[in-house]
């Protein structure tokens, strides 16, 4: 991991405040943006895309909007959100997401999320995946997705996926 960061350092040698103390993976501030319980849940192995959730809360006067993620472990992220028409619920890409000033918002299952499309490995519950947000200001937030199987566990709808055994 010290050598990933290591390198990502180098890859993106921008503003310092991009890359978080990595003390607790589950809620990571970047200065205005804090980065709460991100996590891709397991896809069945036959699956080429895994759907990623989080919760953005913006603490500054400032509207933040991304642009873009990125991912090394996946061939490209695309921002979805859903469209329901008529009893039907569609994914539609978005070129955008916006995170109000002094406002949280949910990437959840049924509403706006990231899709992450053609891992580039096998991924396992339990470890982490590195993203990277880009806003129109072009800053880059560093977001690390906690990977979890909820086949394992009952998945009772609470916010509690915090792993301590790693
Ligand atoms: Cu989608």
């Amino acid at each position: 991991m010290k050598f990933l960061i290591s390198v990502l350092t180098l890859t993106f040698t921008l503003s310092s405040h991009a890359f978080m103390s990595g003390i607790d993976p589950t809620r990571d501030t970047q200065g205005e943006i804090d980065i709460i319980g991100a996590t891709i849940p397991l896809a069945p192995p036959s699956a080429s895309v895994n759907a990623g959730y989080v919760k953005f809360t913006n603490t500054s006067d400032k509207d933040v909007e991304f642009h873009s993620f990125t991912s090394p472990v996946y061939d490209s992220v695309e921002m979805h959100v859903m469209e329901y028409k008529s009893g039907t619920a569609k994914m539609k890409q978005a070129k955008k997401i916006l995170v109000p000033a002094n406002t949280s918002i949910e990437l959840k299952p049924g509403g706006t999320h990231l899709m992450l499309i053609g891992p580039r490995r096998d991924i396992k519950a339990g470890e982490q995946i590195l993203m990277i947000a880009q806003d129109s200001l072009e800053r880059r937030f560093m977001l690390k997705f906690n990977v979890v199987d909820f086949r394992e566990s009952k998945a009772d709808g609470s916010n509690d996926h915090s792993h301590h055994n790693h």
